[in-house]
């Protein structure tokens, strides 16, 4: 049987992609334990700088599998469907957060359910011209997870994410774009290559300082201004210590590109 999750590191940056094109990625045991897999190695690997998360086939990932983790159903026998969320799908999305390291989820095509919440969970998200979204939550009687309701309002409004998920309606790549849902989007043909390029130019950059950022931009959601402004100082006098940093400047004043190693201070 073909790997559920395949794996590939180029240029620093790990390649992760849902590979159940026939079931257009949808989220089974098997999905679930080649992300743990996935994101266990990139946590520990100093070599691997940048994430690309990405699906096989024409779906990114079309959420829970409704005919092997969710089937058999039935009203009289219900399912603790909570124990799935904190063994799977939890874990997942605060791994992918507190990552020290930016993920990039390359939207190729449809993401539905927890599958197009788990691309919100990313840092930057881009799309194929032909992906669609939807929080198809509603359709089976479920409400958004994996980060859905906290994710949603944030990036597209209040009035837009309710919409979204009460209607349960499908919105096209266009549309996500102009919701701001997604930072830009690619042509079909050309989408992997340009969704690696990016990958490999964030791989490039001085990791700490992108480390940093994703701690700042995690806490600004919950802290006021004047917390905030502390935490930056605090980050900003770790930054100050790091090679990268150093490099960054001098190779600013001999005009010449900088080469950054992403290591710590
Ligand atoms: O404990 C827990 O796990 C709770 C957590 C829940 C999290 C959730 O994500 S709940 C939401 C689950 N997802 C959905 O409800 C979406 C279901 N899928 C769809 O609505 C549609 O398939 C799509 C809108 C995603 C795409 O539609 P379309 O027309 O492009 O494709 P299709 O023909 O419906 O699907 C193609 C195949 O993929 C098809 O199989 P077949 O007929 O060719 O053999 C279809 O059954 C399969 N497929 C699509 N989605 C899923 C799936 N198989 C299993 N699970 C799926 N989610």
């Amino acid at each position: 049987m073909p790997e559920a999750v395949l794996f590939e590191v180029r240029d620093a940056v790990a390649i992760v992609t849902l590979n159940r094109p026939d079931r257009l990625n949808a989220l089974n045991a098997d999905i679930h334990a080649g992300l743990r897999a996935a994101f266990e190695r990139i946590e520990t690997d100093d070599a691997i700088r940048a994430v690309l998360l990405t699906g096989a086939g024409r779906g990114f990932c079309a959420g829970a599998d409704l005919m092997q983790s969710l089937s058999g159903v039935q009203a009289d026998t219900p399912r603790d469907l909570g124990a799935s969320i904190d063994k799977d799908y939890n874990p997942l999305v605060r791994r992918m957060r507190g990552l020290p390291k930016p993920i990039i989820c390359a939207v190729n095509g449809v993401a539905a359910g927890a599958g197009m919440n788990l691309a919100l969970a990313g840092d930057i998200i881009i799309a194929a011209k032909s992906a669609n979204f939807t929080q198809a939550f509603i359709r089976i009687g479920l409400i958004p997870d994996a980060g859905g309701t906290f994710f949603l309002p944030r990036l597209i409004g209040d009035a837009r994410a309710r919409a979204m998920a009460m209607l349960g309606e499908t919105i096209s790549a266009d549309q996500a774009e102009q919701f701001g849902l997604v930072y830009k989007l690619f042509d079909d043909a050309e989408f992997h290559e340009q969704a690696l390029k990016m990958a490999i130019s964030l791989a490039a950059k001085p990791t700490q300082a992108l480390a940093a950022m994703k701690t700042a931009l995690n806490a600004s959601a919950a802290n006021n201004l004047d917390a905030q402004l502390d935490l930056e100082r605090d980050l900003q006098r770790d930054m100050g210590r790091t090679p990268d940093f150093a490099e960054g400047v001098t190779a600013f004043i001999e005009k010449r590109p900088a080469k950054f190693t992403g290591k710590a201070a």
